[in-house]
């Protein structure tokens, strides 16, 4: 019986914090899908992304700790992708800490360590301030 990951996100300019949650959330079953936020959607979210969803969804895509990609069209999707996709453990940076916990009805809920220092605002700043 494998034991399937899942986490969504917008993944803009995707950097080192991204790689870093989506590597320690492989690590911890044997199949890794991750749910990218469509630009619609981050409109909802209140997010302006630099990078357009294609390529968001390309890059994560081709990275090796990921298995598989969907797009994460609403708040409300989780728990049917929950069900749909068989998944055992929904995992998130815990700058979501406690803003999943009803999905413990479904799977294991985690919520891992940000990576510091690095995050897509930051970066949208620095090169805003940059020539
Ligand atoms: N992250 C991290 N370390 C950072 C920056 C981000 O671990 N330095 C994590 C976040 O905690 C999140 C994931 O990387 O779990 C993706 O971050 P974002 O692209 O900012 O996604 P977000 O806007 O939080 O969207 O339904 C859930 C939302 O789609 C999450």
């Amino acid at each position: 019986m494998s034991r399937v990951i899942i986490t969504y996100g917008t993944f803009d300019l995707f950097h080192i914090g991204h790689l870093n949650l989506l590597r320690n959330l492989r690590a911890l079953g044997d199949k890794l899908i991750v749910g990218v936020s469509t630009d619609e959607f981050n409109l909802l979210k209140g997010k302006q992304t630099v990078i357009p969803f294609a390529d968001r969804l390309d890059i994560v895509r081709s990275l090796k700790c990921v298995d598989m990609t969907l797009a994460e069209t609403c708040w409300a999707q989780k728990a049917d992708d929950i069900r749909r996709l068989g998944v055992s453990v929904f995992g998130m940076g815990d700058d979501w800490r406690g803003h999943f916990d009803t999905l413990r009805s479904l799977c294991e809920v985690r919520y891992l360590p940000r990576t510091p220092g690095i995050s897509s605002s930051a970066l949208k700043h620095c090169l805003a301030h940059t020539a």
